[in-house]
């Protein structure tokens, strides 16, 4: 007699945005060592984000790195054209880097700010263009 073997539920279907320029094999949760195709780096600094956010297109994943060079914890939070929020860099700590990976999937104006309490007010907000 013939014994056969099956693997049990082996198969996962993940739903997965259109964009396919990573791997098949996304480990969900760690965006660590995802697919990047730019990196933006920002500092704060006196309720500011010094930086340069260079040309960026539609469809890329870029990796926001945000260094704290201030003596307050600061955060990064990121806002599609449409305002939908995209992503955040959570509350970093005076001398830490913080990063996350974003999909930027359509073009236009996108804005970053910090959600701390008024550090937004007090100037820690800007924007740039995806094309
Ligand atoms: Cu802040």
């Amino acid at each position: 007699m013939q014994t056969t073997s099956l693997l049990g539920g082996g198969a996962l279907v993940l739903g997965l945005l259109a964009s396919s320029a990573c791997s098949s094999s996304d480990h969900a949760g760690s965006q660590r060592d995802a697919h990047v195709d730019h990196t933006v780096q920002l500092e704060a600094k006196g309720y500011r984000y010094v930086g340069t956010v260079g040309p960026l297109r539609a469809g890329e994943r870029v990796q926001f790195a945000l260094k704290n060079d201030d003596a307050l914890d600061h955060e990064l939070e990121l806002f599609g054209p449409d305002g939908t929020k995209l992503g955040e860099i959570g509350p970093t700590r005076p001398g830490a880097t913080g990063h996350a990976v974003i999909a930027l999937s359509t073009t236009g104006r996108y804005r970053y700010s910090c959600g701390i309490s008024d550090h937004k007010t007090r100037g820690m907000s800007g924007t740039f263009t995806v094309t």
